[in-house]
């Protein structure tokens, strides 16, 4: 067994049973491909559930859509964890999978009443998954800061979690202000924080005008307290093109896993340092 080679590291409950935490399981799972044998540990059990049901051998984001479809809760879960365990990085699975399973589901019901029902639970079933996997990330508590959130009247849960997972993936120390965040509060967390990194998803937007004057005026003061400022999400395309010129946007969690890397090797400890 691995924990008696000293390949994992292992602890004992006071009654002598060993105990493996999340995050050093799921990093040797990553690093060694060692299979999944016994998933006593909790958080890998729902791995079972989705290796179970892949027998069929359909692509993964069509079992995805599926489980979500169907509130298979367990199974959803266990593949997001399992593709995380076979080496995927979680801005992939956000980008390949969790994007494409929901957009597929906004598309069969365009919001009847059945369709909204099954929206708000694919989403918590996704948000479930998603924080298991944040949850067991490690990261340094010297490391860099990450701030961000949805826009002013964004009620979209899930990009500024994945946004979150994504930059703790890339070892910054996250902090989700999660939907509808008004942009001086935003600001604020930068400013208390420290923050290397402000990002901020548009899925859903008010006014784009305003938001792309407030945007501009956020942008200038990020950019004193030495912040980098990265938009993204599916409304932040239709901010006015002379409005967004500041204002770094990018359209998947990959490119900004890339921006993240950037400013991670420019610093690898915290504490953000104001332009000259
Ligand atoms: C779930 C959902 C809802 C839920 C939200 C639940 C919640 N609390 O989160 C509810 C039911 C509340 C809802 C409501 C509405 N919705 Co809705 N919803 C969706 C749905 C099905 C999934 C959204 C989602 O979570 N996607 C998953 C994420 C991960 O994907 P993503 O947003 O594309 O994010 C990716 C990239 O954009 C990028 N990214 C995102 N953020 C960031 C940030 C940074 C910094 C970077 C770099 C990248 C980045 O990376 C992500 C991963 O690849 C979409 C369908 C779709 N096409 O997405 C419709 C959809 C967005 N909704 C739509 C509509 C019309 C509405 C309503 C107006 C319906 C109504 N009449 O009331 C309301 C509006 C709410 C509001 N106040 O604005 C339309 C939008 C059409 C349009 N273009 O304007 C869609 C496209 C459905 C459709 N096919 O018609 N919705």
């Amino acid at each position: 067994m691995y924990a008696d080679d000293g390949l994992l590291r292992v602890s004992r409950t006071a009654g002598g049973h060993r105990r493996i935490t999340v995050t050093d399981a799921i990093r040797f799972i990553r690093d060694t491909h060692a299979p999944l044998v016994h998933p006593e540990v909790p958080g890998l059990r729902d791995v079972q559930a989705a290796n179970l049901d892949a027998a069929g051998g359909d692509p993964d984001e069509e079992r995805l859509h599926r489980y979500l479809v169907d509130g298979r809760t367990r199974e959803a879960r266990g593949l997001i964890m399992s593709l995380y365990l076979g080496g995927e990085s979680i801005a992939t699975i956000a980008d390949n999978q969790i994007r494409p399973a929901m957009y597929r589901i906004g598309e069969r019901w365009r919001h009847s009443e059945e369709g909204i029902f099954v929206e708000h639970r694919a989403t918590d079933i996704c948000v479930q998954g998603v924080q298991q996997l944040r949850a067991a990330l490690d990261v340094d508590e010297r490391a860099p800061v990450a701030v961000g959130g949805a826009a002013p009247h964004d009620p979209y849960l899930l990009p500024s979690l994945l946004a979150a997972t994504v930059l703790a993936d890339e070892g910054f120390r996250t902090i989700n202000l999660g939907p509808d965040t008004p942009l001086d509060v935003l600001l604020i967390a930068a400013r208390e924080n420290q923050a290397r990194l402000t990002w901020l998803s548009i899925s859903a937007a008010e006014n784009t005008n305003t938001l792309s004057t407030d945007l501009n005026e956020l942008a200038n003061r990020l950019e004193q307290l030495g912040s980098r400022f990265i938009v993204g999400g599916q409304r932040a395309g239709s901010l006015p093109p002379s409005m967004r010129e500041p204002v770094h946007t990018a359209t998947s969690m990959s490119e900004l896993a890339a921006f993240g890397k950037g400013i991670r090797l420019a610093a690898p400890l915290g504490g953000a340092t104001a332009p000259n």
